[in-house]
């Protein structure tokens, strides 16, 4: 079981602020003023539409000032609004907290799901604008593969247009066991790639610099293209500047049409309060942010996760801050046991029955939810009225249920129009409420079929659920 929940904890006094966060304190503004905006609902009990308004308008001003994209940040509100008009809080939650939790969940929305990193045989080329610390940042991805994955990781260095990225390179990397190739001599690029890959290729992981100018001329266009071709790199990082704000949308789509972007590196999210715009700007072109850069040292770098980051950012505490919202009496090993069943491709009556139970005892369904393949529970959002429907459901399947054998339960096939009958007229319920629930099983059963063949939907699965993870920092 879960320990007793203080209810009290998930009060705005959770939402404290991490000092030690060099990123989190750059968008400190931000989350300021999203207190601020949420604050407006101290001590009260209920939401009215001005306050709700007057939220929703500072919660735009709040991201606006910190360059969130115009669009985005409308979008944004308007789903707020709706959800702080529509949905309740679940019992003993504070208001804030709940607008809190909206929020929270509309952002990591809008920044996507984690990008996930192959451990080996990868070969990356960095490419970006001129300044915007690629050669740092190529450091600083080598090191976090070479101790994240514990694998050899070489890199090499291919920007012949700047005098000293070699040395810079090799500067960065001097207490590394990481291997830096480079001819600093040589002034085609194309022909170091070349060498390097016979040099060092063997390495795990690969990882290629590139030059940049302040934008992109023909022969540097050129350049890049036959490096990438010769590389052949199964990641092409886009690396860019925080400070570059909107500007970062159409950057990553003129590097996105010369070599296909697959992820983007935020750096420099350290030194400013405007980060939002490239965060936001780089989610639009489809390029989702793999890792943000936040100091100048090699280890200042950290793996992009939405709800990590938002979590951080609102002062929320990463996945702990979901668990906090987890009703009081869910039986944690039940969860467990589901959630194995549910990989384990096998889906009973009763297993449907049980996850139906839990969702509709999670009031914040979406919080959770939000983690999770839309409509993996049959449901986006719920409103308060759906959650009652569900919960009459759920009263009627529990006697439809009861009607039945155990086979028929671990077998709900097995029911053609004979037993149905029986089961109708047993339970009290018509034949159209049992066949209902069985409507119900299969499209749920469809639902759980699809999620068994998704790794990283189990890994996300896994971490929502595994015990050793849950070590609740509110206590
Ligand atoms: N504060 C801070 N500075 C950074 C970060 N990443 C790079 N820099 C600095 O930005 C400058 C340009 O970086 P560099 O790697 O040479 O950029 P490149 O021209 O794209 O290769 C250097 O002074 C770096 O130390 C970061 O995340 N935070
Ligand atoms: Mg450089």
């Amino acid at each position: 079981m879960y320990s007793k929940i203080e209810i009290e904890h998930l009060s705005l006094t959770m939402f404290k602020p991490h000092a030690s966060d060099p990123s989190i304190m750059a968008l400190e503004g931000l989350k300021r003023r999203i207190l601020g905006s949420v604050g407006l609902l101290k001590g009260k009990r209920q939401v009215d539409e001005e306050t709700v308004k007057e939220l929703t308008k500072s919660l735009r001003r709040a991201l606006l000032e910190a360059d969130f994209n115009v669009r985005q940040a409308k979008e944004l509100t308007e789903r707020i609004e709706r959800r702080l008009m529509e949905e309740e809080p679940r019992p003993g939650v504070k208001l804030e907290t709940h607008a809190m939790n909206l929020i929270y969940t509309e952002l990591v929305r809008l920044l996507g799901p984690a990008r996930e990193i192959k451990p080996h045989n990868e070969t990356v080329l960095m490419v970006g604008l001129y300044g915007q610390g690629k050669t740092t940042t190529t450091a600083k991805v080598a090191e976090w593969w070479r101790r994240k994955h514990g694998v050899k990781v070489a890199v090499i260095e291919a920007d012949v247009h700047r005098p000293g990225a070699y040395a810079q390179l090799q500067q960065l990397l001097e207490d590394s066991p990481v291997e830096v190739y480079g001819e600093p001599d040589e002034n085609d690029a194309t022909k170091i790639v070349r060498n390097g890959i016979k040099a060092v290729g063997t390495a795990d992981v690969l990882i290629i610099d590139t030059a940049g100018r302040d934008s992109l001329d023909e022969e540097l266009r050129d350049e890049l293209v036959k490096i990438a071709e010769i590389a052949n790199a199964t990641e092409r990082f886009l690396v860019i500047d925080a400070q570059v704000g909107q500007a970062a949308g159409p950057v990553a789509q003129t590097f996105h049409d010369l070599v296909g972007v697959t992820g983007t590196i935020v750096t420099k999210l350290d030194g400013t309060a405007r980060g939002g715009g490239a965060l936001s700007a780089v989610s639009v072109t489809g390029a989702p942010i793999v890792f943000v850069g936040e100091g100048e040292r090699v280890g200042d770098l950290e793996k992009f996760e939405s709800d990590r980051f938002i979590s951080r950012l609102l002062g929320m505490g990463d996945i702990k801050g979901l668990i906090d919202l987890a009703p009081e009496d869910l039986d944690q090993e039940e969860a467990i046991r589901l959630t194995q069943r549910l990989m384990s491709g096998r889906f009973t009556l009763t297993d449907m029955y049980t996850q139906m139970e839990m969702m509709s005892r999670i009031g914040t369904v979406d919080r959770i939810l939000s983690h999770l393949p839309d409509g993996m529970f049959g449901m986006g959002s719920m409103s308060a009225g759906q959650k009652r429907q569900m919960q009459s459901n759920l009263a009627k399947y529990r006697v439809i249920m009861d009607s039945m054998t155990q086979h028929e339960k671990d077998e709900p096939l097995v029911l053609k129009s004979q037993r149905i009958r029986r089961i109708a007229r047993g339970s009290g319920t018509t034949e159209k409420d049992v066949k209902e629930l069985l409507n119900q099983w299969n499209r749920s059963r469809k639902m759980m079929r699809g999620m068994k063949g998704d790794r990283r939907m189990r890994k996300q699965m896994q971490s929502m659920m595994d015990v050793d993870d849950l070590d609740l920092e509110m206590g």
